[in-house]
Order: C-alpha cells, then sequence, then structure tokens
C-alpha cells in the first residue's frame, strides 16, 4: 500500500493537528491516545512515512527500527508501566482493523489484562 500523506499521524507530524505529547525528537513522536483502552495508552510513530509494522521493518534502515524500539522501551520506563507489566500492540492491515495507515505502536498498561486473553 502506498503511503497517504493526508493520513492523520502525518497531520499531527506536521503541527496540522494538536497531540498531547509524551516524547519527541528527531525519529520519533509518543503521544496519548486519543481513545485510551486502558490507564496508560501512549502511541510511538516513526518520523519518516512507513505505513504499517510489515513496510518499517522491510524499508526502515537498520538504526532507524532499533532506535525506534530502544526508545520505544525507555518511553515505557519513563510512564511507570514496566514494573506493572504492559502490552504493545501493533495493528497491521485490514485482518488486524488498523484505522491510521502510518506504523504506530500501542504502549498499553496501567491495568491487569486476564491471562490467555490473546
Ligand atoms: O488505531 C489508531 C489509534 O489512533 C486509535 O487507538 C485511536 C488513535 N488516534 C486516532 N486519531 C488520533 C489523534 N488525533 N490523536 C491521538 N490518537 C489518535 P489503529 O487500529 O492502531 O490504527
Amino acid at each position: 500500500m502506498a503511503y497517504d500523506s493526508e493520513n492523520i499521524f502525518a497531520k499531527i507530524l506536521r503541527g496540522e493537528i494538536p497531540n498531547q505529547t509524551v516524547y519527541e525528537d528527531d525519529g520519533i513522536l509518543a503521544f496519548h491516545d486519543i481513545a485510551p483502552k486502558t490507564p496508560v495508552h501512549v502511541l510511538v510513530i516513526p518520523k519518516g512515512a512507513y505505513v504499517d509494522m510489515d513496510d518499517f521493518t522491510a524499508n526502515a534502515p537498520a538504526e532507524v527500527i532499533s532506535d525506534f524500539f530502544r526508545k520505544s522501551g525507555q518511553i515505557a520506563r519513563d510512564l511507570g508501566v514496566v514494573e506493572g507489566g504492559y502490552r504493545i500492540v501493533t495493528n497491521n492491515g485490514e485482518n488486524a482493523g488498523q484505522i491510521v495507515p502510518h506504523f504506530h505502536i500501542h504502549i498499553m498498561g496501567g491495568q491487569r489484562i486476564e491471562e490467555g486473553s490473546m
């Protein structure tokens, strides 16, 4: 799928739509999900134009990929969810119900998820 530069996260990156930023640097932006499903629900996106996990892992330079996941781990630490445990979710494509076609991961924590619920 070609990248659609009018998707909502592209607009956030261009500053056309506001967001509640948790962390930002040259490569990534982390912000609160607009409709949180858990007490802590933060999205992390690369600033590069990647549609989904498949596009990101196939086409982003290795250092961009490692930087993204290393920093996402640090963001989870800073959010205070590591001790209690947290979930990382990334929806890919139609079957997963991906809504926004700009690669992102959900950091979800702050509440207990029943064992075996996935
Ligand atoms: O779901 C996309 C996620 O992005 C969903 O949890 C809502 C969130 N979302 C949508 N618009 C915004 C804005 N403007 N700010 C913050 N969060 C937003 P997925 O199925 O992973 O594509």
